[in-house]
């Protein structure tokens, strides 16, 4: 079996989940069904980003403990994921002992190298403010903000000598064409590298909710270890390094899905630490873009953000699920709009999709009778429906490659259209009226071609709408055999056999009624 091993960013636990993080989460569990479907070793990890300032300064507001607000805000995304059948393998939360073990050897490690060094930072700082401002910063050699006389700070802090590995970086990223998606974004990251990478910094001494630097007789102060260098080695510490065989198997397969905002320290920080550490480098990480309202970033700090839990209410699972990957191209931003939601899920899940398998089996019934019917003959004749829905089903497997999960769902929805269209053209039900044999001969062809096909596209859909998937499969007389070793081969025309039980159809997405706007 082919390891294939996911990740999505693990999410700070400031605030419960929004439609942004279930996008990232989303993408990342359609995938991994997928790769299941194909028979792939699937490893998916998510998690929690539990240190930081931030979450100290929440934790504060609120009256708790960071622990507290931690284990109060990780229940909202477990229970999230839950909801959204979101099939992760491991749930990584940085505050456990076995992230920070592996963090704190990391450190040690570079610290041991040379690679991580006590300097000190240096930049003028306002006292009242507590603020550090640069010289370009400041407004008549005062600070920008009151207006009070400034001070030259130096405060000692670890710094990582990134700038060492600015040429490595730059290669890798040359010879590893698929190492950075999208395209554009990767063009945005060799941009920034070829500005000259500077070392940074990797300790605070201004907070106390973080994991503490090894001990150092150098230091002066206490140093806690900085946020993003602690958050990012989760996808290594995670898989039980160094010496679970999760690590072995699945680190050099690792696929990071992240939201743009954060490519930069996946894609210039991450390798950087790795190389120096020693360790390979993740195979990919992909980018995608922003969900936008208004044009604007969806986040809680602009206080636009939708309810995975809402949304679902609404939309029922499966509906959001479709709608959020074929609405938006994976890797360019989207504009969230409630009608966009009801247009797609009304147009191609109730009437293209569900109302085909419906009038399909319906049409089965009443024509065919739900006995076994001899098929392999109609399945062995040509039709234009059977050369689309091969020929969808033989493209997914190209686009879910590069992440376009929009054109997986277009080439297989051309499939349903040309159902659809089989059947109307055909009229099955004015084939059913003719007492000629041969009439009849055309009548199981149409709608054993029509199953077929319906069937195929449901097989792969179960990586996208499971719930859905699932019982359309059931209704069309084509569950899942238990024990296949790669299910996406079931996907292929005639694999379900010449048997056909088909169920009386209930409605898969009920039409929805759109709210009437003023
Ligand atoms: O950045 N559209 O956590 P975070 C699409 N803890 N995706 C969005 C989104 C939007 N409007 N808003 C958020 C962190 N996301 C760090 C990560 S990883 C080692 C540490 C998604 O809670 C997107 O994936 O701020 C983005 O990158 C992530 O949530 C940021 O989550």
């Amino acid at each position: 079996m082919k390891p294939f091993y996911i990740t999505t960013p693990i999410y700070y636990v400031t605030d419960a989940p929004h439609i942004g993080h279930l996008y990232t989460s989303l993408a990342a569990d359609i995938m991994s069904r997928y790769h299941r479907l194909k028979g792939d070793n699937v490893w998916f990890l998510t998690g929690t980003d539990e240190h930081g300032q931030k979450i100290q300064k929440k934790a504060k507001e609120n009256n708790e403990t960071p622990q507290e607000l931690a284990d109060r805000v990780v229940e909202r995304y477990r229970k999230a994921w839950t909801r959204y059948e979101i099939t992760y393998n491991d749930f990584i939360r940085t505050t456990e002992e076995r992230h920070k073990t592996v963090v704190v050897s990391f450190v040690d490690k570079l610290m041991k190298s040379g690679d991580i060094y006590l300097g000190g930072y240096e930049g003028w700082y306002c006292i009242p403010d507590e603020a550090y401002w640069t010289e370009a910063q400041l407004k008549d050699g005062k600070c920008p903000d009151c207006g009070r006389p400034v001070e030259w700070l130096t405060e000692e802090s670890y710094f990582f000598k990134m700038s060492a590995y600015e040429k490595r970086l730059l290669e890798h990223i040359e010879k590893n064409p698929g190492f950075i998606q999208p395209e554009s974004r990767k063009n945005e990251v060799l941009g920034f590298i070829r500005q000259g990478l500077r070392d940074i910094s990797v300790s605070r001494t201004t907070i106390t909710w973080g994991i503490p630097m090894p001990k150092d007789p150098k230091a002066t102060k206490e140093h806690k270890i900085y946020v993003w260098f602690d958050a990012l080695s989760n996808y290594v510490s995670a898989l039980g390094y160094p010496n679970d065989s999760k690590y072995t198997t699945f680190w050099p397969e690792a696929i990071h899905i992240v939201g743009k905002d954060i490519l930069r320290f996946h894609a210039v920080y991450w390798p950087t630490f790795l190389m120096a550490l020693g360790l390979p480098l993740p195979k990919r990480i992909v980018a995608h873009g922003w969900l936008t309202d208004g044009a604007r970033k969806i986040s809680k700090s602009l206080g636009n953000v939708v309810d995975p839990f809402a949304l679902a209410d609404t939309y029922g699972v499966d509906g959001v699920r479709y709608f959020l990957f074929r609405e938006f191209v994976f890797g360019l931003d989207g504009e969230y709009t409630q009608d966009l939601v009801y247009a797609r899920i009304n147009a191609d899940l109730a009437n293209d999709y569900g109302n085909c398998v419906s009038r399909t089996c319906s049409m089965i019934i009443k024509y065919l009778g739900t006995s076994p019917v001899e098929i392999s003959k109609a399945l062995s004749a040509h039709s234009e429906l059977k050369r689309v829905a091969q020929a969808a089903v033989a493209a997914v497997d190209g686009e879910m490659e590069q992440f376009a999960y929009h054109k997986a769902l277009e080439n297989l929805w051309r499939a349903v259209g040309e159902a659809n269209r089989h059947i109307e053209s055909n009229a099955p039900w004015t084939l059913a009226k003719s007492q000629k044999p041969e009439d009849r001969e055309r009548l199981i062809e149409v709608l054993v071609h029509c199953r077929e096909a319906l069937r195929m596209v449901s097989v792969i859909l179960l990586a996208f709408i499971p719930e859905s998937a699932r019982k359309a499969l059931d209704t069309l007389g084509g569950a899942l055999p238990d024990g296949l070793a790669a299910p996406v081969q079931f996907a292929q025309w005639g694999a379900a056999g010449s048997t056909m039980l088909v169920k009386t159809p209930t409605p898969l997405f009920p039409r929805l009624e759109v709210p009437k706007t003023k």
